[in-house]
């Protein structure tokens, strides 16, 4: 596989070069915001901390935090960093509850946002002779803009179908010759399902790369999307609060993206105390921006739990790698005091054969959490008795136990019956917030 590059001098950088660079942007970002930003600059003043003492990228760890709860606290211009008359855009994060988060975008935000995406689709093997699907939602959601974007730089063919309507997706995708499918993955394990329904088998379209992110998946997931769409499957992180999706983005290596350390510095903190960590620690991720000037995020908590390492790669990379994040602190569900995230309990679903159709629902019964999983059989499950399926829901819950400590009430339930995404998921129902309980 050759190795292709949208912005080699940047993306194959030294990296102590980066390093450099990265300090130079910090300083420059900390001072900035400090001038143009009243509200940051409060909270480097409650921490005694003034611009000038920023003099390494190591003296970040004397910057306070910003965290979602400051976003909202300043919607919805309160953490602008210049004239509200330079921006030309505003996105949106899809959060349901409480104050939606905007994000402000001058043109060169825009700019520098969209080179990022055309970097990952470059390194899906994207060229100007493809014709990229997008079944990300647009609007006020990144994903469909943000991938539009970067394949308007790179000169695909784009196909901004936003998402839904899988019948006029399946026949754009196999009229049109799409070769880049950009969705959620769990819109493209649907569109896969959808596929087969239909008769046609992987060989029958055109598709060669798939890049799917917005939401946690697994590797078992990837290889089931992998087989049933006939492609390759890259994973691109991002969030609204940085730009939106080409934060990070995989090479052929697919084992960990690359984040486009020229643009945004990553650190792992330990989300109890705030300790930055070393490298190779599991915690929670934070970014800077380094360049963004209408919204510039300095030490910005994401919740997404991962590990950063950086290892020579193959592709010729020197870009530091974010693991998958294993879900978000946020995400994280106590149950009977034990933590467990809905990425370990597909992992086994799919280790054991089912599809990523499942729902969690948890509730607190006579003071006791329960668990259930419902997952829809199989097609050979069909014809099954009551007592196979019996069977069958005690082997899968016995290996759930095993990975996540706990047992859950496992339920197969007939196919189709669990609602299909066509964004993010919606993997997991507590309904112990109608207790008032503070999950
Ligand atoms: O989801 C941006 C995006 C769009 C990324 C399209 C990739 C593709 P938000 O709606 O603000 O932005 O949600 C951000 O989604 O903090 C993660 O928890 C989660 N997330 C994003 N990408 C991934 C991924 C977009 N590849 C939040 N794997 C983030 C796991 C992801 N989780």
């Amino acid at each position: 596989m050759p190795n292709n590059y949208y912005q080699p001098e940047a993306e194959t950088m030294p990296v102590a070069e980066i390093k450099k660079l990265q300090e130079y942007k910090l300083i420059r970002q900390v001072r900035r915001t400090y001038e143009n930003v009243p509200y940051y600059r409060n909270l480097m003043d409650q921490k005694g901390v003034k611009p000038e003492d920023i003099r390494t990228l190591e003296d970040i760890a004397k910057l306070p935090f910003l965290s979602k709860d400051d976003l909202r606290e300043a919607y919805p211009y309160g953490l602008l960093g210049t004239d509200l008359s330079k921006c030309v855009r505003i996105q949106s994060t899809s959060g349901t509850t409480g104050k939606r988060v905007v994000a402000f975008y001058t043109q060169n935000d825009v700019d520098m946002w969209e080179d990022c995406v055309a970097r990952a689709i470059v390194a899906a093997g994207g060229t100007k002779g493809d014709v990229c699907q997008i079944a990300y939602g647009y609007g006020l959601f990144t994903g469909g803009s943000g991938l539009h974007g970067g394949s308007h730089k790179v000169g695909c063919l784009t196909l901004p179908m936003s998402s839904g309507n899988t019948e006029r997706q399946i026949q754009f995708m196999m009229d049109l010759n799409a070769t880049i499918l950009c969705c959620t993955p769990s819109y493209a394990a649907y569109i896969g399902e959808s596929l087969a329904e239909r008769g046609y088998k992987p060989e029958d379209n055109k598709l060669k790369a798939g890049i799917f992110g917005a939401e946690p998946w697994t590797e078992e997931m990837r290889r089931d999307i992998e087989k049933n769409l006939g492609i390759k499957a890259y994973d691109i992180y991002g969030l609204t609060e940085s730009s939106g999706p080409g934060v990070a983005f995989e090479c052929h290596e697919q084992n960990g993206m690359h984040i486009n350390e020229d643009h945004f510095y990553a650190e792992i903190i330990d989300p109890d105390t705030g300790e930055v960590l070393p490298e190779g620690s599991k915690g929670e991720l934070v970014f800077t921006s380094l360049d963004k000037e209408a919204f510039p995020l300095i030490r910005y908590r994401t919740r997404d739990i991962c590990v950063l390492t950086r290892e020579k790669c193959s592709c010729g990379r020197t870009f530091i790698k974010m693991t998958k994040p294993m879900g978000r602190s946020d995400d994280m569900m106590i149950i009977r005091g034990v933590n467990v995230f809905p990425s370990q309990i597909e992992a086994v679903l799919l280790k054991e054969g089912y599809a990523p159709n499942y729902q969690i629902e948890v509730d607190r019964v006579n003071n006791s959490d329960t668990l259930d999983v419902y997952v829809e059989m199989t097609s050979d499950s069909f014809s099954d008795t009551v007592k196979e399926i019996t069977k069958k829901e005690k082997k899968l819950a016995l290996a759930m136990r095993t990975m996540i400590g706990i047992s859950p009430a496992v339920h197969l339930v007939p196919a189709k019956t669990i609602a299909r995404s066509e964004g993010k998921a919606v993997r997991v129902i507590d309904k112990r917030k109608r207790l008032g309980i503070n999950i």
